[in-house]
């Protein structure tokens, strides 16, 4: 949910910084002002801003400043954070806001109590990126985490404080097919008598639908038929501007919008289907990853990336291994993707299946997720986790739990987790959709592409044995090579090993009708932690860090091109 008519601060730019490593300040009341000449950009990680910060883990502080116009006075005051990594608390004029826990998902804290009209306002953000197996993910250390990506920390993503009427609406859930069905529930904060006006507009800017509802206890609902829509799909992504304005005594006090498309998901008979017909998902496994912004994908990076995903027949994407950016998944209703929205839970170990309090901060975590990325066309299943360790058996009550709970919060999308433990997988019954990693002929079988491929083949009928009514897709399969590395006969690291392994893998993937789609791991090379298996990137990129391509994109392009979207 987004909005044109509310007024903004976008605080992009240079804050202060200071690091804390003795977490004295909040006893040294630094949230009333930093002293400090240390300088950092936001949206940004903090570690390679700077290679003095770049392993450090622990408490920083950041501040900066912003006036508000007079003439807001009598409005409501909302600062929202769309990404902090890993926890973050927030002052403003001195005065506590709140905090939030999970890097990855947005937040916003009510500041009308705190903020001074008609002056400069001072906003101070402890930001603490410690890791801990109680984190999600977790971990011990930088370079001990229980997932192979870079433990970034820092305000990464956007930060603005928006102003709203003290009638406003909180909340829009939008629901739809392919056929025209349209959902909406609103929910509004307010008094007096409310009404909502709904109002559809298409790409040419028509209008093509409009109603008005009352507001009954902070509530309204939409359950209509618009005629004549244009569905989305990843070939024509037809979106539309669903825009809700709040009217009270005649006046227009809000308006809040969503990009929306008409589509409907659907798993049936062992296949997905997208508006009634079988799809094929053609992809990679991504990161949020890119030199000195460390977890922050710039727009223009963005950009290139949705291009280069398209030139290589691409459909689709898992957001592994975290909920992405709201400028992120835009791009991809914009430009036509089949998002698999994936929680932070990465690398789950036993000692997390029965941990009460653990379970119900995922499930927080999720809820965010969902709450925030709910109403997108793009978005089509949910991964609650990546690979946890279910070969146990109390796996199984961990997954079950967390699927149901993603059912209750959305029951329009299928549910998957991504397995590395295939028919050992204890928790694969959970699931609509199963999703397997797969790396034979890397780290089982180095060096062997062929008997590599061929056991591969032999896990994958057998798990189709095992659960014969439900959809397998390949989440991750792929080999490491360092740009420029080149060898004959291809051995491991160099490029022609990896172009000869994904060739291998496509041609034996593509054969399998229970197979629903596959992904490429990964799009680019993303820095890990330390390790003696890493040169400081994971290198199984299809192209490097900054984006130039390996052997392997001319096989991928050439081979997905192949293959269609729609099955019928
Ligand atoms: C899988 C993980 C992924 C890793 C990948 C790899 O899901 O995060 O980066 O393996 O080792 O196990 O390259």
């Amino acid at each position: 949910m987004f909005s044109r008519f509310r007024p903004k601060i976008v605080l992009e730019g240079y804050w202060k910084f200071k690091l804390d490593p003795n977490k004295k300040g909040e006893e040294e009341g630094w949230f009333n002002g930093l002293r400090t000449g240390d300088l950092i950009y936001v949206p940004s990680s903090w570690n390679e801003q700077r290679p003095q910060w770049d392993q450090y883990m622990g408490v920083a502080w950041y501040e900066n400043e912003f006036f508000v116009p007079k003439e807001y006075d009598g409005m409501r005051v909302w600062l929202t954070f769309e990404g902090v990594s890993y926890k973050a608390k927030v002052w403003l004029n001195g005065e506590f806001l709140g905090e939030h826990e999970g890097a990855f998902t947005q937040f916003k804290l009510n500041a009308d109590k705190a903020v001074k009209f008609g002056d400069y306002n001072k906003l101070i953000v402890e930001v603490d990126n410690t890791l801990t197996k109680k984190n999600v993910p977790p971990g011990e250390g930088m370079n001990n985490t229980y997932f192979d990506f870079f433990h970034y920390g820092g305000i990464f993503r956007p930060v603005y404080v928006e102003f709203t009427n003290p009638d406003y609406i909180e909340d829009l859930t939008v629901i739809t097919d392919h056929k025209g069905l349209l959902k909406v529930d609103i929910t509004v904060v307010g008094e007096g008598r409310l009404i909502v006006k709904l109002t559809l507009v298409d790409d040419e800017g028509r209008e093509v639908y409009s109603k008005s509802v009352e507001v009954k206890k902070g509530k309204a609902t939409i359950d209509d038929h618009v005629s004549g829509v244009k569905p989305w799909s990843p070939e024509e992504p037809n979106l539309y501007t669903l825009r809700a304005s709040l009217i009270k005594d005649n006046e227009v006090k809000d308006m809040v919008e969503e990009n929306i498309g008409f589509r409907s998901v659907a798993v049936r008979n062992g296949r997905l289907y997208l508006n009634d017909r079988p799809i094929f998902l053609k992809g990679v496994g991504r990161h949020e990853d890119f030199p000195v912004t460390g977890k922050y994908l710039p727009g223009a990076v963005l950009i290139r990336d949705f291009y280069l995903m398209k030139e290589l027949g691409m459909n689709s994407f898992r957001t592994s291994h975290y909920p992405y950016s709201n400028a992120h998944l835009d791009l991809a209703d914009k430009l036509g993707f089949l998002v698999i929205l994936e929680s932070p839970m990465v690398g789950a170990r036993e000692e997390h299946f029965t941990d009460r309090e653990y379970i119900e901060k995922v499930k927080r975590m999720i809820e965010e997720m969902i709450k925030q990325h709910k109403n997108r066309p793009s978005v089509i299943m949910y991964s609650v986790a990546n690979e946890p360790r279910s070969n146990v058996e109390t796996a199984y009550d961990f997954i079950k739990e967390l699927c149901d709970h993603v059912k209750k919060l959305d029951p329009t999308r299928p549910v998957t987790f991504a397995s590395m433990f295939h028919t050992e997988d204890k928790a694969l019954e959970a699931v609509d959709v199963i999703s397997l990693n797969i790396y034979l002929g890397w780290y089982k079988y180095p060096g062997e592409i062929d008997e590599g491929v061929r056991e591969a083949e032999r896990i994958l009928d057998k798990v189709h044995e095992m659960y014969p009514d439900k959809p397998i897709l390949i989440t991750e399969f792929g080999a490491g090579a360092v740009s420029g590395f080149h060898h004959d006969p291809p051995v491991m690291w160099s490029e022609e090993y990896q172009a000869e392994f994904i060739r291998k893998y496509i041609e034996m993937l593509k054969r399998k009708e229970y197979i629903i789609g596959m992904h490429i791991w990964n799009f680019a090379d993303f820095r890990t932690p330390q390790s003696a298996r890493r040169v400081i990137l994971n290198r199984k990129g299809l192209f490097t860090r900054t984006r130039q391509p390996k052997l392997a994109v001319k096989i991928v392009k050439e081979e997905f091109n192949k293959i269609p979207t729609f099955l019928e």
